[in-house]
């Protein structure tokens, strides 16, 4: 008898963004994984839409049976509006929108009450990956801070650390990234807990834009049900690219991805601190002698991240997709190198 190794125990808290699900759907082909449960923050989207988009994407890829629970808290600092209701044109694309909502599933408590639930019940320590704010698994540990001894790590897709934030509005002076401004005190809360936190700061996000060329070469294996799919989310994301900067990136993908190939990324350890108020709020900077210790993702091999992406949205998730319909045509096409 071959032991087969533990898979890795993982809760993921995200809100409900584009690239949000496009990690839902990365998350799903890692069979190195085991999702316990997902909780939506309504952080960059609006919260009904999104669990919609999360029910369908989980029925999708054959797993109707993962807890899902939303968060009914809300930021001080709003996402703005356009961004949170993309998933309403998400759930209207023909691969989705036939398909049932999936309340089955649904745990109707609050996420945090949830999430200190599936933490009191781990048998192993749990990797809990957040692609939104942090304030569920805050307010989770507020519940009761013991159990932060149950998990393993903390994923984080947040802040900005040597480079300028992207956060654009009349009371930040753009140091901030969205995730850490949206709730900037349960971030600087998140830090006084010390738990093994590993940030994927835009330092390394900005590394991996959404480009065509990377779509192109998604395009050329289409025939795979999940690279369809997932062109089509990432097309979605070209329309809010304006032409005086170029915002989207693949940052909650790449956040997902260091479950996998954590040997792509250079990490250095280093005592930070979140500014809670003013015009710097959200603000991650370095405070050596009176920060919290954690793992920040400075670098990533791009060609290694661009591959492993490819192929298990190609070839490796054959096994993962059963209802989606193939695409209705095929053409021959030269990819350019
Ligand atoms: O700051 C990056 C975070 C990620 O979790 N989100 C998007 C990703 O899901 C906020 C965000 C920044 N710029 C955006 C964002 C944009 N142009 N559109 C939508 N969301
Ligand atoms: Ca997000």
């Amino acid at each position: 008898m071959v032991n087969l190794p533990a898979k890795l125990p993982v809760l993921f808290d995200h809100d409900g963004g584009v690239d949000d699900f496009l990690s839902l759907l990365l998350l799903l082909t890692m069979p190195e994984v085991e999702l316990l449960g997902v909780s939506i923050t309504p952080g960059d989207c609006y919260p009904e839409p999104a669990l919609e988009t999360t029910s369908k994407l989980l029925h999708l890829l054959g797993q109707p049976q993962v807890p899902v629970s939303v968060g009914q808290y809300y930021g001080i600092n709003a996402f703005p509006s356009a961004w949170r209701a993309q998933p309403r044109m998400l759930n209207a694309f023909p691969s989705l929108i036939t398909l049932p909502t999936g309340t089955g599933q649904v745990d109707p408590r609050p996420s945090p009450a949830v999430l200190r639930a599936q933490l009191a019940a781990a048998r192993q320590p749990v990797v809990v990956l957040l692609t939104g704010p942090c304030s569920t698994l805050v307010q989770a540990l507020a519940l009761e801070p013991s159990l932060a001894s149950r998990i393993g790590q903390v994923v984080w897709m947040g802040g900005a650390l040597d480079v300028p934030g992207n956060v654009r509005t009349y009371n930040q002076d753009g140091s901030a990234e969205w995730n850490v401004f949206w709730d900037p005190l349960a971030a600087e809360q998140l830090l006084t807990y010390e738990l093994p936190l590993t940030l994927i700061p835009l330092d390394v996000t900005n590394q991996v834009p959404v480009t065509l060329a990377f779509l192109r070469q998604l395009a050329a294996q289409a025939h795979y049900p999940l690279s369809h799919l997932a062109g089509q989310f990432w097309a979605t994301t070209v329309a809010t690219i304006p032409t005086y900067e170029y915002t989207y990136f693949m940052w909650d993908v790449l956040a997902t991805s260091y479950l996998a190939i954590p040997e792509a990324f250079e990490l250095e350890t280093l005592e930070l601190a979140i500014i809670p108020a003013g015009a710097s709020a959200g603000r991650t900077l370095r405070q050596p002698g009176s920060g919290h210790w954690v793992r920040v993702a400075k670098h990533v091999n791009t060609a290694t991240f661009y591959t492993y992406l490819l192929q298990q949205l190609g070839a490796a998730s054959s096994q993962v997709v059963g209802a989606y319909p193939p695409p209705v045509f095929r053409v021959e096409t030269q990819v350019e190198e």
